[in-house]
């Protein structure tokens, strides 16, 4: 299949170019390299060394024979997109080139509006594209398990049976998200429900949780293939921010209590998850919803297993509870359904010592290269 991977030189994207075109996909990725210029503004780099992205796929069509097309180039330019559709002419677009951190969306005015001008303008934009260029195209859209929020009753998958005053419907499930980033999914979604009814189109909302790890059987070939390792207080997440601060010995930064219980996955489902998607479409004029993730934890309990396994590798490692920087729960019920893809076949690599060990290792090996003031956190949200 002719298959677009947006935003394929990001942390997701890029294992999942290179895992569709091993599997005998015509992959085409799009990317604006925006990530890599906010690196430049935030003073802030990838604790792995990444090489550029024609590096990265001519190396990969040295090793395999297999070519992975770039176009470099902004969702929110509609002309270049359209160039794009008419070239590629995909039977799925993976979109997930949007500025992905909500610390980075509450830094300020500017950052907020550029997140969800960025997010919310650039999916319209591949909506409108579909729908005049490939109006069969599956979009496999990536959204987040924080566009529920935290309510304290079972989140579902996207949708959820309510009965009001004698009358029954499915509805949307409730959103309350946490930051203008995640506000902006909301938006997305519901963006994407209305052109699916509207125009037919085939669409799929991936609610993903928080992405673990860093390499893929396919990354790790060659370290020109190397994906991004984020340890920054803006773009580093949970569990991968603490592999980073033990390595490097830096107290783990639990925010609050840290009884803020997230979903999570390992990067290699992530991969197995969108081959999922591809493989079994939406039909048309479905807006279909999967809550895509494995597992899940609170923050502190993931800050202590890495202090265990740390320990094992004979860190020394400190858990220290920090002043929040958020506005969000730090106690809370938290229960989801996630069977959609797991009924499709998805076997889950579950977090086990072994994996979060490798992981240190790999933060261990580039210790060096972490920039210590940029580790804690620095956007507030009040
Ligand atoms: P990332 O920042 O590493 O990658 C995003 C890529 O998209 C970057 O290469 C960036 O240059 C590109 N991009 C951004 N805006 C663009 C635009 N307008 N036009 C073209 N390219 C653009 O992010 P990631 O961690 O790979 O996340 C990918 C997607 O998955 C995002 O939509 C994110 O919201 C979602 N997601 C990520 C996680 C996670 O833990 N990383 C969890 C849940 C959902
Ligand atoms: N947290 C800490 N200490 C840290 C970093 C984070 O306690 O050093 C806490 C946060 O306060 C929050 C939780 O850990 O309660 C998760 O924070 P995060 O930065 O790991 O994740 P989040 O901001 O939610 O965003 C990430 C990705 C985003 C994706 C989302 C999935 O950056 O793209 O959408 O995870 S989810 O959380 O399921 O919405």
């Amino acid at each position: 299949m002719n298959i677009i991977v947006a935003g394929g030189d990001g942390f997701c994207g890029w294992p999942t170019a290179l895992y569709l075109s091993k599997q005998g996909h015509d992959v085409a990725i799009v990317d604006n390299l925006v990530r890599r210029k906010i690196d430049k503004e935030l003073g802030s780099n990838s604790l792995t060394p990444i090489a550029s992205l024609e590096k990265r796929v001519d190396k990969w069509k040295e090793l395999t024979g297999k070519k992975i097309k770039i176009y470099i180039g902004d969702l929110n330019h509609y002309d270049f997109l359209s160039e794009v559709f008419r070239q590629v002419n995909p039977g799925a677009f993976i979109h997930f080139a949007e500025q992905r951190s909500a610390p980075y969306s509450m830094i300020d005015r500017e950052h907020a509006v550029y997140t969800q001008s960025n997010n919310v303008l650039g999916n319209l934009n591949v909506l409108y594209a579909i729908k005049e260029f490939a109006p069969d195209c599956h979009l496999i859209k990536l959204g987040t398990m924080g566009e529920y929020g935290n309510p304290n009753i079972d989140i579902e998958e996207g949708f959820i049976e309510i009965e009001h005053k004698g009358r029954k419907d499915r509805l949307p499930y409730p959103k309350q998200p946490g930051s203008f980033y995640h506000l902006s999914k909301v938006h997305d979604s519901n963006n994407i429900m209305f052109a699916c009814k509207i125009w037919n189109i085939r669409a799929t909302d991936l609610n993903q949780g928080i992405v673990y790890g860093l390499r893929t059987e396919e990354t790790m070939i060659d370290p020109i293939l190397n994906n991004r390792f984020d340890y920054d207080g803006v773009y580093g997440t949970a569990l991968n921010r603490f592999l980073i601060q033990a390595a490097v010995g830096y107290d783990l930064t639990v925010y609050g209590k840290g009884g803020q219980t997230r979903a999570f996955l390992n990067i290699e489902d992530t991969v197995r998850c969108i081959e999922i998607a591809v493989n079994n479409p939406a039909k048309r004029g479905e807006f279909r919803v999967f809550n895509q993730f494995t597992e899940y934890f609170s923050v502190l309990n993931l800050a202590e297993k890495t202090k265990e396994v740390g320990e094992e590798l004979g860190l020394k490692v400190n858990i220290q509870h920090i002043k929040n920087p958020r506005v969000e729960l730090e106690e809370h019920y938290f229960h989801a359904v996630n069977t959609n893809l797991i009924d499709l076949g998805l076997k889950p690599h579950l977090l086990t010592s072994e994996i979060l060990k490798e992981v240190l290792k790999v933060a261990i090996k580039n210790k060096n290269r972490a920039i210590i003031e940029n580790i804690l956190p620095k956007a507030t949200w009040r």
